[in-house]
């Protein structure tokens, strides 16, 4: 026994990895709708080992089915969420459309599973965007024990968090840069991305901040404290999956560097390789295809009365998105759905 799960947006990076992660974690599936919009109808998607054609998302009807997982963008998400969660099926959502609605949970289990509950006023559950993932994950145990004031962030962000487009123009771009002729300009990314790094995600706010620096700030403090203060640089930088952090923590008490890294190596999802030698720390490559949230270079901060530095990476397409989904659904149908 078990749910009637409905994935949206089947064809694209995010959707295809709640795919195979549903698949991968075994999670109790009675049947399985992938979604796809129009464009991409009847492609074909990996389930396990089964193979599933997707269908139309425009036309689905949602009634009967439990749980949706959406990875469709906020435009799509806003016409097609409120319809399932009208039929009475649960949508987790991967856009930023709902993060910020106060009547929407927004989780990341290992941090602030009880508020689930919460997703009863409309139906919905927000996944937060990639880089906040991976970082309040970092963050919560190391909030528990000396309560944090004040995070400086710096992102290396992955061209796979602009989707299938950002990947291929890395791609083509690093192939065609040395071959007259086959130079590829700049069309996803406002800059050359092939041997270059960018200090620009997302649109420009007033502030000068970009929006990916303003949602970092923003869902740390509904996910973890809202009396954390966050201010953060995001960068794309020209690796295809992996997105790293530096991260610079201020805390109310002074926390022990040894102490610290205690407390990460227990802390779920999180995996600590911190060796001071040579490559004794994880890099993006690495982390590709993995679950947990790696930290390296956790050391004191000596400007700071109680500051610590630290190095954070993930897999952008997986604890960024696919898989906190789907571990939403977990807590949804553990603590909070009947099984069909
Ligand atoms: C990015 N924020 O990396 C995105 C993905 N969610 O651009």
């Amino acid at each position: 026994m078990g749910y009637r799960v409905v994935v949206a947006g089947a064809t694209g990076n995010v959707g295809r990895e709640m795919l195979n992660i549903l698949a991968e974690r075994e999670f109790p599936v009675d049947e399985i709708a992938a979604l796809a919009s129009r464009k991409s109808l009847g492609t074909e998607v990996s389930f396990g080992d089964k193979t599933l054609t997707t269908k139309d998302l425009d036309t689905f009807d949602f009634t009967g089915w439990d749980i949706a997982l959406f990875a469709v963008g906020s435009e799509a998400t806003k016409v097609y969420a409120p319809k399932a969660a009208a039929a009475g099926c649960v949508v987790i959502d991967n856009s930023s459309l709902y993060r910020y609605d106060p009547q929407v949970p927004l989780i990341v289990p290992e941090v602030n599973a009880d508020a689930i509950e919460g997703y009863k006023a409309k139906n919905i559950i927000a996944n937060p965007n990639c880089s906040t993932a991976q970082m309040v994950v970092a963050l919560k145990p190391l909030h528990d024990r000396a309560r944090i004031k004040r995070v400086v962030v710096s992102t290396y962000q992955s061209v796979s968090g602009a989707g299938k487009a950002g990947i291929d123009e890395l791609w083509n771009q690093t192939k065609g840069i040395y071959v007259p002729g086959q130079e590829v300009a700049p069309e996803k990314f406002t800059k050359q991305i092939a041997f270059n790094v960018i200090p620009h995600i997302d649109s420009f706010m007033e502030d000068g901040s970009t929006k990916e620096e303003w949602k970092m700030v923003a869902e740390t403090k509904k996910i973890l404290d809202p009396k954390v203060k966050v201010t953060a640089t995001c960068v794309r930088v020209p690796v295809f999956v992996g997105h790293s952090e530096s991260i610079n923590i201020e805390f109310e008490d002074f926390l022990d560097e040894e102490e610290a890294r205690d407390i990460l190596r227990e802390a779920p999802g999180v995996l600590v390789v911190d060796k001071r030698e040579a490559g004794g720390y994880i890099t993006p490559v690495e982390c590709v295809g993995d679950y947990a949230t790696y930290i390296s270079r956790i050391r004191q901060d000596s400007t700071l009365d109680n500051g610590l530095n630290l190095w954070c990476v993930s897999d952008n397409l997986r604890k960024g998105a696919a898989l906190n989904a789907v571990q939403i659904a977990e807590v949804l149908g553990n603590r909070c759905l009947k099984k069909g």
